[in-house]
């Protein structure tokens, strides 16, 4: 029995479901590891319901010559040019259907500023995809040695906002909804810098920031708990990013890279909670082993996304108003970059879909009743489903290459692309 009555203590749902009790009675809702049991047709019907939900974004920067800090090995294939960006990003949104925004990355994409967008338009329409999320970048230049947004130097944070401002420009101008913003700023040593005060010149930075975005605009905050800096990073942690979106204003959220926390994280969990306050605006995909490796997604720990998903699912269902910017922030350096993007497509479908056959209303009872062991087999059951059959029929139903992998190397796109830029590649040094 739920306490809604008599307390006035909300039941989340509860009504109705059977509590955890002493009384050894839980055989009854016990149906342990059954997964979802609806007839085959109904199980299609939510399946292509979720895939027809379901948009990535791809990154430009996931299709041009990348390395480590150590080096780099250069694909003939890979794009160096805005165009064969846009040419690469069309040819998998080709394959896949689901990828129809490629995020730009400013100094990358856009040396020029708002200059550059009537060409970036045209390349829309020449080849399908459209421009997604505007990256500023605040980590390449030389002033930035010491912070951007956060550096001591008045001069220098307000050569950063206005990098900010002309992000912001630029993202109006392509009819872009969001900004994402990744910083650098952090410091190496401690005692070298004022935790405090930087946290004070960010809040403002952002404040400007949000008051010129349009009404339709958003801004994301990242995070990273360590990298370039290693003592400290000025926006480390999810807590600091809702901190810092919510002294930006209503339209900022924060912004979930996967690859950018510690290991051994709870990352569902923090999912979970920026859901249960509306501060989740989107993530980065991609997956690690160690750091910010920037691997394939669920090429590590496959059930992460799944749980990951699954909550957004929890939430969905619980009628929460959900607006994710679902984005993959990888560059593959030892994989063909094209087909690495298509297999982590494909992969992101599966696993959002595992999780949206979840039975979830199932699993409440289960939950309810404590009935532990009921409880994660359902849930780990569904992960277990093998899915591709139904991505499969969805693609056959949807017009769209049954095998986009398989259809990739048939289509010949990537030899072809070696061919003509091969020559030009090996001497491109940034991501650019
Ligand atoms: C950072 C972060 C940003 C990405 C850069 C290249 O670690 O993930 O999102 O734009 O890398
Ligand atoms: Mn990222
Ligand atoms: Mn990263």
């Amino acid at each position: 029995m739920t306490e809604t009555g008599s307390t006035g203590l909300r039941d989340y749902g509860t009504e109705g479901l059977r509590d955890c009790g002493t009384k050894n009675d839980r055989d009854q809702v016990r149906d342990m590891g059954k997964t979802m049991k609806l007839p085959e047709s109904a199980m299609q019907d939510l399946a292509f319901k979720a895939l027809d939900s379901f948009r990535i974004e791809i990154p430009s920067w996931g299709f041009a010559d990348t390395g480590t800090r150590f080096g780099k090995f250069v694909q003939a294939a890979a794009a160096t040019t805005i165009e064969e960006k846009f040419a690469d990003a069309g040819e998998v949104n080709r394959l896949t259907g689901v990828t129809p925004t490629v995020a730009l990355h400013v100094l990358w994409d856009l040396p020029n500023g708002v200059k550059d967008v009537a060409e970036v338009k045209e390349l829309e329409k020449r080849f399908g995809v459209k421009s997604g999320a505007i990256n500023p970048n605040l980590f390449q230049d030389q002033e930035y040695k010491y912070g951007s947004l956060c550096n001591p130097s008045a001069e220098i944070r307000q050569k950063a906002l206005e990098h900010m401002l002309d992000s912001i420009e630029i993202a109006k101008a392509l009819g872009s909804r969001d900004i994402s913003l990744w910083m650098p700023d952090g410091s190496n040593y401690p005692g070298t810098q004022s935790i405090r005060k930087r946290i004070g010149w960010l809040e403002e930075a952002l404040r400007v920031s949000h008051d010129h975005m349009a009404h339709y605009q958003r801004l994301l905050v990242e995070y990273k708990p360590f990298e370039p800096a290693f003592y400290h990073t000025d926006i480390a942690d999810w807590g600091m990013s809702s901190h810092f979106a919510r002294a930006a204003g209503p339209q900022a959220r924060v912004l979930v890279d996967t690859g950018h926390h510690y290991s051994a994280q709870n990352i569902e969990q923090i999912v979970a909670w920026l859901l249960h306050t509306n501060m989740l605006g989107g993530f980065h995909f991609n997956d690690r082993r160690y750091a910010d490796d920037d691997l394939t997604l669920g090429s590590i720990d496959p059930y992460q996304i799944f749980r990951i998903f699954h909550e957004i699912h929890a939430a969905t269902d619980d009628g929460l108003g959900i607006d994710i910017a679902y984005m993959i922030d990888q560059s593959h350096n030892l994989k063909g970059k094209i087909e690495a993007m298509v297999q982590t497509v494909v992969t992101a479908q599966e696993l959002y879909l595992k999780a949206a056959l979840v039975d979830r209303k199932q699993l409440a009872g289960l939950q309810q009743s404590c009935d532990l062991v009921a409880a994660e087999e359902l849930y780990r059951g569904t992960f277990w489903t093998d899915v591709r059959p139904l991505t499969r029929a969805w693609r056959e139903a949807r017009g769209l290459p049954a095998d986009p992998l398989a259809e990739l190397r048939a289509s010949g796109y990537v030899e072809r692309a070696a061919k003509e830029r091969g020559s030009r590649s090996s001497a491109v040094s940034s991501y650019a």
